[in-house]
C-alpha cells in the first residue's frame, strides 16, 4: 500500500474536518472514525462525524463515540469518508460530503467507486481500520489506548474475529502491535461476538424459521420482516454477524440476510464461501462489497426481495447454481 504525500499534506493542512462513516454502521466505520477524530484532535485539529444511521450500543465502550451525530460545526475545510465503499453509501449527507472543498475518502472495498478528490483504497486490507493505522504510522501520530480499542474494534469486526479469509499476517501484526498498546481484546471481543440481548436471540429465531434453500441446498437465504423487528423490539442494527449463522452451515456456499428497515426496502446481507465471489451479486443490485461478504439494497417487501435475490443468483451465476 502507498499512502500519498498528497494525502498526508491534505491532512496536515486541514483545520475543520468533515467525517463520514457508512449507512447501517458496523464496527470498521465506527472504529475508524472515533480513532480518526481522536488523531486530528492530538494534532490540533477540529473534527466532526457524520452517519446516516443509529450507532448500535454494542461499541459505547469507545471513546468519543457518543459524539457521532452531534457535530459542533457547519462548515469544513477537509471531508473525510472512511470505509465506504460507494459515494451514495454516505447517505444523507453526501450533499455535505460534496460540498467541501478538498475530499479524501480512506477505504479497503475493492469495488470502491473513488468518489474523492485523493482517494486512498487498499482492497488486500481486511479493514479500513488497519489502513487508518498504517496512515498514522506514517504520520508519526500517537496511537494511544483509546485509538488502540477503536483500531481493534474495526479489525475485529471486519475479520469476524480474526475468521473471516481476508485476515492475513499483517492483520495480526497490526492487531499485536494494539494489543501492546493496551487493548484488552477479552472484554471488547466479548463485547462485540458473545453478548446478544434477548431480542437478537428472538431474531435469530424467526430467521432461523424463514430459511429457504436453492441450488440443491448450496444457497440459502432468510428474511426479517418489519414485523419481525417490532415484535423483537430490535432495529436492523441488531442482526450484525447474524448472516455468519446460514454461511456458516455445512454445504452452504452462499448464505443471504435480508432485512425489511423500511417499508418496501430490504437491506442485504450476502456471503459466500471460497471462490464465489458475492460482490457481483450485490452489485446486479447496486451495491457492493467483498469476495465474500458484500451488501445491496433491494425495493419490495422482505418476501419479494428473497425472490429477486434467487433469480438474480439464476443470472449472475448462471450454470453453477
Ligand atoms: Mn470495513
Amino acid at each position: 500500500m502507498k499512502i500519498s504525500n498528497e494525502l498526508v499534506e491534505a491532512i496536515n493542512n486541514s483545520n475543520n474536518v468533515a467525517i463520514f462513516i457508512h449507512v447501517r454502521p458496523d464496527g470498521d466505520c465506527i472504529g475508524s472514525g472515533v480513532a480518526l477524530k481522536l488523531a486530528l484532535e492530538q494534532i490540533g485539529k477540529h473534527a466532526d462525524i457524520y452517519c446516516d444511521g443509529e450507532v448500535g450500543k454494542t461499541f459505547s465502550y469507545l471513546k468519543r463515540v457518543d459524539t457521532i451525530n452531534k457535530p459542533t460545526l457547519k462548515e469544513y475545510d477537509t471531508a473525510i469518508a472512511v470505509d465506504v465503499p460507494t459515494f451514495n453509501r454516505i447517505g444523507c449527507y453526501a450533499d455535505l460530503y460534496k460540498s467541501i472543498k478538498c475530499r479524501l475518502n480512506i477505504d479497503h472495498h475493492q469495488t470502491n467507486d473513488k468518489f474523492g478528490d485523493i482517494d486512498l483504497i487498499d482492497g488486500t486490507r481486511a479493514s479500513a481500520c488497519e489502513i487508518i493505522y498504517e496512515l498514522f504510522v506514517l504520520m508519526n501520530l500517537n496511537i494511544t489506548k483509546e485509538i488502540s480499542e477503536a483500531l481493534y474494534t474495526g479489525i475485529a469486526t471486519d475479520t469476524g474475529c480474526f475468521v473471516h479469509n481476508n485476515v492475513q499476517s499483517v492483520t495480526h501484526i497490526i492487531a499485536a502491535d494494539l494489543m501492546n498498546r493496551g487493548v484488552d481484546v477479552g472484554k471488547i471481543n466479548t463485547i462485540i461476538f458473545k453478548n446478544k440481548s434477548l431480542g437478537q436471540v428472538e431474531l435469530q429465531k424467526i430467521a432461523l424459521n424463514h430459511m429457504q434453500f436453492y441450488g440443491k441446498n448450496k444457497i440459502c437465504f432468510t428474511y426479517l420482516t418489519k414485523g419481525d423487528f417490532t415484535f423483537a423490539h430490535c432495529t436492523p442494527n441488531d442482526t450484525v454477524g447474524l448472516v455468519d449463522t446460514f454461511i456458516g452451515i455445512d454445504g452452504v456456499e452462499i448464505g443471504a440476510l435480508i432485512s425489511e428497515d423500511k417499508p418496501g426496502i430490504c437491506a442485504v446481507s450476502i456471503r459466500s464461501k471460497g471462490n464465489i465471489n458475492v460482490s457481483t451479486l450485490a452489485e446486479y443490485f447496486g451495491g457492493g462489497g467483498h469476495k465474500n461478504a458484500a451488501g445491496c439494497n433491494i425495493f419490495g417487501s422482505a418476501r419479494v426481495a428473497v425472490k429477486k435475490l434467487a433469480k438474480a443468483v439464476e443470472e449472475v451465476y448462471a450454470g453453477i447454481y
